[in-house]
């Protein structure tokens, strides 16, 4: 077996008190690997059964580092509609509905209007992205996405001077999603994100409808979701119904859940901890061990630092 007990695990982290409702404090202070070990290592069959997204440009964007293969990005899941555990949405999410979908763009805009898939598809020039995504659990992947900048769509309804922040929604339907319940997920639902108006429109924040080459699969977000490279994973709400600009910071999910723990501006930052454990290195899978050193604004930095001069970042965590 493989499976060992990495340096950093102290026996606290594992000792399992009041944490049957809320499976994150569990699950993330054990290394991923001690729990899926044999996800991870068993051969599966193809990953992906969505359709080939056509003429799809490079982007200067992209990472170099080498790309996280297909078969671990769709089976290691964090979709709490569908289930807690990390193998839970690639079998949970298989007969998920995504079409017909819309998505309303609405609030402080000019042009407030539901687009349906189809004309997100064709709103911007579809895009390869690869970007490295540091979950806050701990574990990382590198994703080559498939999308194109979320300000093409705000700037499509024309944000007011009214708008300070934009408010994300998750589709949310327990006759497809029976999981998606507070008392089994710990957590509220429909899921809720949000991000300061002026980060929504950097243009590495992402509107993502595709992974290598092809459509999402429902276990990573169908049909359309968002991918915020900077922060921790968790900001990239998946299956998208609702974006709202807004004029007050917005509620979201993980902060209504613990606030303490979870910031609503969730930079990745090797300098700021998790109350429960170290966020100096993470996890790259497949790899066993949690020995990759993290980066400031997960490798980002320099394009995004400048959005929050002047802030102190360990308070705003
Ligand atoms: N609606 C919804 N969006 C979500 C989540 C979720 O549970 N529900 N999990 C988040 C977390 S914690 C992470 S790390 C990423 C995981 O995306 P992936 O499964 O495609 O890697 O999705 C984020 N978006
Ligand atoms: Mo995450």
């Amino acid at each position: 077996m493989l499976i060992r007990k990495p340096a950093d695990l102290r026996p606290a982290d594992v000792t399992p008190k009041s944490v049957y409702l809320d499976r994150r404090k569990f699950l993330a202070a054990v290394p991923a690997a001690f729990l899926t070990a044999r996800e991870l290592l068993s051969p599966r069959g193809r990953a992906l059964a969505g359709t080939k997204l056509n003429n799809v440009t490079k982007s200067p964007f992209s990472t170099t580092e080498q790309m996280t293969s297909p078969d671990v990005v769709t089976h290691y899941n964090n979709f709490y509609e569908f289930g807690t555990s990390k193998n839970e949405p690639s079998r949970n999410a298989q007969n998920f509905k995504t079409s017909p979908w819309t998505v309303s763009v609405e609030g402080d805009v000019a042009k407030p209007r539901k687009f349906s898939m189809d004309e997100i598809l064709k709103l911007a020039p579809l895009e390869e992205r690869i970007y490295r995504h540091r979950c806050v659990e701990g574990w990382s992947i590198v994703v080559p996405w498939i999308g194109y900048s979320l300000s093409a769509l705000l700037n499509a309804v024309q944000p007011t001077a009214k708008a300070k922040y934009v408010a994300f929604e998750s589709y949310w339907d327990l006759k497809q999603m029976p999981m998606a319940r507070p008392d089994m997920a710990g957590i509220g639902f429909p899921y809720v994100e949000g991000l300061r108006l002026d980060e929504a429109m950097h243009p590495l924040a992402l509107l993502s409808v595709g992974m290598y080459g092809e459509t999402l699969p429902p276990q990573d977000g169908a049909p359309v979701r968002l991918v915020v490279p900077w922060k921790y994973g968790f900001k990239g709400i998946k299956s998208l119904v609702k974006i709202k600009l807004v004029s007050g910071q917005p509620s979201t999910t993980w902060n209504l859940a613990n606030a303490n723990e979870y910031g609503f501006y969730s930079n990745v930052n090797p300098d700021v901890d998790h109350p429960r454990w170290s966020q100096a290195k993470e996890q790259r899978l497949p790899s066993l061990f949690k020995n990759h050193p993290t980066q400031m604004f997960n490798g980002y930095a320099s394009q995004v630092a400048g959005l929050y001069s002047g802030m102190n970042l360990k308070k705003n965590y």
